[in-house]
């Protein structure tokens, strides 16, 4: 498995403000980055008295690791916490703070507060359409049905700017295994509750509410397609798509359409809230793509969100080792 899907089941007592979080994964990284003297730090002889009662061993499917106060060598210096690509991770603080949700307004800043209040409990998912098993879903079912794992993606807005997002979630793949989609399912449409009484932003009336987004069945079959409940360990908030949302991360990010609440395996491909918005502008793939511009703007580079300058967009996101073969043969730019 490569980095970007190591397997975390968080446990109540992981439930850790940003910080503490960091520093957890820093320790971590430094244990890898010394590896033999961090083993040797652990097994060294125990004295009474002494901090080594506190060292905790740990086991990750990355093998077992030593954490706990006092467990690393004073001279493991920290790393940073990264991508697979060496990029940091965005803060809790921009995540949470610098949003598109439309359903509650356009203002990104905005967002947070007037989505402080969204109700996402109860909550259920409906999933039907051409499958064998249709079945209502409670999200608190969703949540202990499947492993809680984490994935740090790459999220990159078709507006240029991008975020590293340490998301908690299931493949998507494993609820439409369970639901048996039927040799007509061809397409995934997905949609998100539109309820005017909780979001403004429905009043617009320049968007075909509720917002609507689609996958190919077998880029929703892909193990990358992600269906995330949190972020940094904790449940998501609202204006991140609580209590559940879609990641895709090698495609814009409208296509990762939050606070889901059905999911239908269809035969022909659904149009989008974008794709009915502005069809000359919003295709269907959405692919990220530094050689197809938007009609308005280049693609070729993106803002990291708390960092300064530019940054070169990498096609598909950088997942192109990963994705490159759903797309063999077809035109990116018809296809856009
Ligand atoms: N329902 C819904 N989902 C949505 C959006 C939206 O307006 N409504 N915005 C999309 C866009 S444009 C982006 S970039 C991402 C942003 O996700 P984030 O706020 O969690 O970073 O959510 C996507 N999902
Ligand atoms: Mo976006």
């Amino acid at each position: 498995m490569t980095k970007y899907n190591r397997s975390n089941k968080p446990a109540s007592s992981e439930i850790t403000p940003q910080g503490v979080y960091l520093s957890r994964r820093q320790l971590i990284k430094g244990v890898t980055a010394v590896g033999g003297l961090a083993l040797l730090w652990a097994a060294r002889p125990k004295m009474p008295g002494s901090d080594l009662e506190t060292v905790e061993v740990i086991s990750t499917p990355a093998g077992t690791l030593t954490e706990g106060a006092g467990s690393i060598a004073p001279t493991a210096m920290p790393t940073p916490v990264t991508d697979e690509l060496g990029m940091d991770l965005t803060s809790l603080t921009d995540i949470t703070g610098y949003n598109n949700y439309y359903e509650f307004t356009t203002d990104k800043t905005e967002v947070a507060r007037l989505s402080k209040n969204f109700n996402t409990s109860p909550w259920q998912v409906e999933v039907g359409g051409h499958v064998s098993k249709p079945g209502i879903y409670d999200i608190d079912d969703l949540r202990t049905k499947f492993d809680q794992e984490e994935r740090i993606y790459r999220l990159r807005c078709v507006e240029a700017w991008s975020m590293v997002i340490p998301w908690l979630g299931f493949p998507l793949h494993k609820l439409l295994a369970e639901v048996e989609p039927t040799a007509k399912a061809k397409y995934v449409r997905f949609e998100t509750l539109a309820d005017e009484s909780q979001m403004p932003g429905i009043s617009a009336p320049w968007y075909d509410w509720p917002y609507v987004e689609g996958l190919r069945l077998d880029e929703a079959m892909h193990d990358l397609t992600l269906l995330s409940t949190g972020i940094y360990g904790e449940s998501l908030q609202p204006q991140n798509g609580a209590p559940i949302r879609l990641v895709v991360p090698w495609k814009y990010g409208f296509k990762s359409i939050k606070s889901i609440v059905k999911i239908e395996l269809v035969e022909d491909m659904p149009v989008s809230l974008w794709m009915a918005a502005g069809p000359r502008e919003y295709g269907f793939y959405s692919n990220v793509n530094p050689e197809v511009d938007h009609p308005r703007w280049s693609q070729a580079t993106e803002r990291r969100i708390g960092s300064s300058g530019r940054i070169q967009t990498i096609k598909f996101n950088g997942y192109e080792e990963q994705v490159a073969h759903l797309y063999a043969g077809m035109d990116l730019k018809a296809n856009f």
